[in-house]
């Protein structure tokens, strides 16, 4: 018996449609044909969600101060205690942090829990991280958090400018749209503004690498350029903008210089977007955040506005978004300024709807306190009991050293995830058991305002529940019966489209309101759709017709100055470090860490860093680095490379304290925040490096996730247990001794290979004639055949100690293809071998990037420095 749903990837924010078929207890996964996001797509990140759903590490009970326990009991604790803190405190005492990762249904019932129940705003949500500075831009210049366009505009668009994003790794799918769009209209052009250059830069024509913080300068002059090159659209500014003279003059007093760009290449982009009518400008995070995030957000806009280059087909601003269900949470009212249905809370007419909407005995007048500012108020005691769902702000929030100190210290802290070992889940007083991707049921909407269905075809493991349900749950407990009274999502969606209804009455855009009579069968049977989804009005572009959502109808232009960043580097703390995304890893990896396939693309934390920068710091490929920051400390693996500009250095933000010693990058962000958005600049932190000079060095493979406690660690997923990178300050008088220490060696066959004097030492150990740990030390960082070791656990060959592969076994390198499991040193040979000249006869040759193709641009560069290095010799 087989049977397949169709649902939704709950990665990024593409929003790509899954079938995943459940055959004989056995889930796989494919793109579904039909969705109209990826047309049957998947990257690497989504065709590996199979591998992420054994239940290892699953919350399974509820647990309260560390003894598992009914839900009963936790949610009757959870009621009285945050009912008693209002009673004592008032109701701006207690806060729930919530994420983009919830589904509508979940979001819009824990709003209506704070906001109209509760009696607070301090209600915030992990796209503070993420989206504000866009919806704060979109809100100054439409009047409304307004996406106007949607993905056929990228295809049809003859410019592409991506600004601070890295489409490639980031919104795959999305980019393999682009590029094959870009393939068939070879005179589609592609910039590229980012300081770094990144996978997406390869696909682009140009690369703009700026200085950080300084594209409010780059589009200031743009719109100079705009306007002295007579490419102004005065009948449309005329008709449908203000603001647009204070915009130019406070652009015409900036100084482009401070982007650092050669002149020729300023001078090629300003050519490009004055000269191409059909423009579209991507901007994601390299632009939100930044403490001039909305301004950086309304420089692009602006330049948009005066050539009336928005609302029609293939040009507009396009800001993706993150999360499966970022957009989605701005449509609720997630964030501690908004209500639902992008209603304002400070609006007095708006909240009285959704007041007498809810029939809400209480309701706050005034924004709660946004992310930052939130975990700022649990550390002084403000904020007395916290609910965390759905986030893992220990690791994603800036200075999470001292976040983690203010949950720690918090009286009463409740935390909603499906895992009870993340860094946050371990500080909680209430752990509750969550429901996860094909378990739970609700709708998301995505980049493109399209609404689609998230689908359960798996049970609720153990006791987890729904997040829609645990919340409602709680609101039932403490009193208000009738406004919690849902029993399916279908009923939370009905009501919040009626919502949507008198929100639209307001003149607001978001407008789902002919959802409000669907049935139970049609809400199962829902298909993708883009809102408004009204009697009059069906999907479509917004701003067409040159309508804004202020007041006056007509759209804002901005007068902006540019602003560095908050903290410029010192002497003391010289490199400026940029934080972001790898390819192959969600976030704080609590679920795609589970996947072996995953971990293998970049299995360890690392610091990319500038070649003569390295050089100055005697730092060679492969050394550890210490990165700090006045507010903490990472260690990291250093990666040298000429893809970064010099006096700064990348690192992503994924590793955890369960993944790492020293990896959580947050832990050095500076928390300033945009004075419009609240967003915090997670891309411009001064930060000090020097090398991590250890006595010893380590490798290791093991059947179990033991107990790795060196000075220095980083675990990951491999094929049969787990790999380790280990370093220590000191060497350990016997390292037998200390490789027993580390892993569970009872009973098994242990070969020893050392070497003192030199620091060398080798064990491989077996049980029942399977290898189940292998541990290389030296005195340097350790040169080995990682994929070989890998695929030797659990494994019967004896040669383990050799560390390196046979002449008739060649070691495939670092695995580029995730999906067929090709390594780098496999593609450079069949390069070699085979003269294979495209990405093309790279896939005939090796399958490599010929199902999700989220390696194609890695392979073209492969290809291209193979090309370079023959070319040169
Ligand atoms: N693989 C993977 N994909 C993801 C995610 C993931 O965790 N893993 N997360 C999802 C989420 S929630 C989000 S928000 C998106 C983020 O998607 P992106 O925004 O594309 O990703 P980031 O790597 O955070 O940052 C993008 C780029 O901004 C650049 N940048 C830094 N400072 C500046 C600057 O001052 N100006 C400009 N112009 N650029 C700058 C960085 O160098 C970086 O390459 O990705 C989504 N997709
Ligand atoms: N330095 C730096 N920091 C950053 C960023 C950066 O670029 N640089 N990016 C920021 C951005 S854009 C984002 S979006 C954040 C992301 O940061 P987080 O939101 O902290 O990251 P996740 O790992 O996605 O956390 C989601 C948690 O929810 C759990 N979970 C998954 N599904 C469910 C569910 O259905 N219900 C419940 N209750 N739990 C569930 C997961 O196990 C996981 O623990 O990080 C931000 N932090
Ligand atoms: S691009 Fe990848 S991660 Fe994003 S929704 Fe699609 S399959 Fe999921
Ligand atoms: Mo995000």
């Amino acid at each position: 018996m087989s049977k397949t749903i169709k649902t939704t990837c709950p990665y990024c924010g593409v929003g790509c449609g899954v079938l995943a078929t459940l055959k004989d207890g056995q889930v796989s996964v494919k793109g579904d044909p039909d969705h109209p996001a990826n047309k049957g797509r998947l990257c690497s990140k989504g065709s590996a969600l199979a591998e992420t759903l054994a239940l290892d590490g699953r919350l399974l009970k509820p647990v309260v101060h560390s003894a598992e326990t009914t839900w009963d009991n936790a949610l009757d604790e959870v009621a009285t205690r945050f009912k008693q803190t209002i009673a004592k405190h008032g109701p701006d005492s207690i806060a729930l942090y919530v994420s983009g990762q919830l589904l509508t249904e979940d979001y819009y019932v824990a709003n209506k829990l704070m906001k109209g129940f509760m009696g607070t705003a301090n209600i915030d949500t992990n796209s503070r991280l993420c989206m504000a500075s866009s919806v704060a831009g979109h809100k100054r210049a439409f009047g409304a958090d307004t996406v106007p366009g949607n993905y056929e505009d990228l295809e049809q668009a003859d410019l592409l400018v991506l600004v601070g994003s890295n489409l490639a790794w980031c919104h795959p799918v999305l980019y393999q749209r682009v590029a094959a769009a870009k393939a068939a209209r070879p005179n589609m052009r592609i910039i590229n503004i980012d300081p770094r250059h990144t996978a997406t830069s390869d696909l682009a024509d140009l690369h703009l690498a700026v200085a950080p913080g300084s594209d409010v300068a780059l589009f200031n002059h743009l719109l100079c350029a705009i306007h002295e090159q007579g490419a102004v659209d005065s009948a449309y500014v005329a008709a449908h903008v203000n603001g647009f003279d204070a915009a130019l003059e406070a652009a015409s007093s900036g100084d482009v210089s401070v982007t650092g760009l050669p002149r020729a290449d300023i001078d090629a982009f300003t050519r490009a977007w004055v000269g191409t009518e059909k423009v579209v400008t991507i901007y994601s995070q390299g632009v939100n955040q930044s403490t001039a995030g909305a301004d950086k957000v309304n420089a692009i806009l602006n330049c948009h506005l005066a050539t009336g280059r928005i609302g029609r087909a293939g040009m507009g601003p396009f800001s993706v978004t993150g999360q499966p269900n970022a957009m989605g949470g701005r449509e609720v009212g997630g964030l501690a300024n908004m209500l639902a249905c992008h209603m304002d809370l400070e609006n007095a007419g708006h909240r009285a709807t959704v007041r007498e909407f809810w029939q809400a005995p209480q309701m706050p007048d005034a924004a709660g306190l946004k992310a930052v500012d939130m975990f700022r108020a649990v550390g002084d005691g403000r904020i007395k009991a916290l609910w965390v769902m759905c986030t893992n702000p220990v690791v994603s929030l800036p200075e999470a050293d001292r976040v983690k100190e203010a949950i720690e210290g918090c009286d009463f802290v409740v935390v909603s995830d499906m895992y009870g070992d993340t860094d946050t889940a371990k500080l909680a007083d209430v752990l509750l058991p969550a429901t996860g991707w094909g378990e739970k049921t609700g709708t998301v909407t995505n980049s493109e305002r399209c609404i689609s269905r998230q689908r359960s075809f798996l049970p609720a493991p153990g006791e987890a529940r729904h997040d829609w349900d645990v919340l409602a749950d709680v609101g039932r407990r403490m009193g208000w019966q009738a406004a919690f009274d849902y029993e399916t999502p279908a009923e939370v969606l009905r009501e919040y489209a009626a919502l949507s209804g008198l929100a639209a009455g307001h003149g607001r855009d978001f407008d789902i309101s002919a959802l409000s009579d669907l049935s139970n069968e049609d809400y199962d049977d829902f298909t993708p759709q883009h809102w408004p989804i009204s009697a009059d009005r069906n999907g479509g572009r917004f701003f067409a017709d040159g309508q804004f959502y202020t007041p006056s109808g007509k759209a804002n232009m901005l007068p902006l100055h540019h602003r560095s960043p908050a903290n410029a580097p010192t002497a003391a703390h010289p490199f400026v470090l940029n934080t972001g995304r790898i390819r192959d890893q969600w976030h704080t990896m609590s679920r795609s860490g589970l996947a072996p396939r995953l971990s293998q693309h970049m299995g360890e934390p690392y610091v990319e860093i500038h070649p003569r920068d390295a050089e100055d710091l005697g730092l060679k490929a492969a050394d550890l680095a210490e990165v700090t920051s006045p507010h903490g400390r990472a260690v990291l693996r250093v990666l040298i490379s000429d893809k970064m500009r010099r006096g700064e250095v990348f690192a992503p933000m994924h590793w955890t304290g369960t993944h790492a010693s020293d990896g959580r990058i947050d832990a050095l962000v500076a928390a300033e925040v945009d004075p419009v958005s609240g967003q915090p600049e997670s891309k411009a932190s001064p930060v000090k490096i020097t090398k991590l000079q250890a006595a010893w060095y380590g490798y290791a493979v093991t059947h179990d996730k033991s107990v790795v406690d060196t000075d220095y660690w980083a675990i990951a997923r491999v094929g049969n247990g787990w790999q380790a990178e280990l370093a220590g300050m000191t060497a350990p008088e016997d390292w037998e001794d200390e490789a027993r220490r580390l892993f569970d060696l009872a009973g098994a066959d242990v070969q020893v290979v050392q070497d003192p004097a030199r620091g060398l030492f080798r064990l491989a150990a077996h049980r029942g004639g399977q290898l189940i740990a292998a541990l290389f030390i030296a005195p340097a960082p350790v040169e080995l055949a990682r994929s070989h070791l890998i695929g030797q656990l659990g494994g019967n060959d004896s040669g383990a100690l050799a560390g390196r592969a046979g002449a008739n076994q060649p070691d495939p390198g670092a695995t580029i293809c995730a999906c067929f499991n090709v390594g780098v040193n496999t593609i450079i040979e069949a390069i070699n071998l085979q003269n294979l000249i495209s990405v093309e006869q790279i896939g005939a040759a090796l399958n490599a990037g010929t199902n999700c193709g989220s390696c194609r641009p890695e392979l073209a560069a492969i290809l291209a420095s193979a090309q370079h290095r023959e070319a040169a010799e």
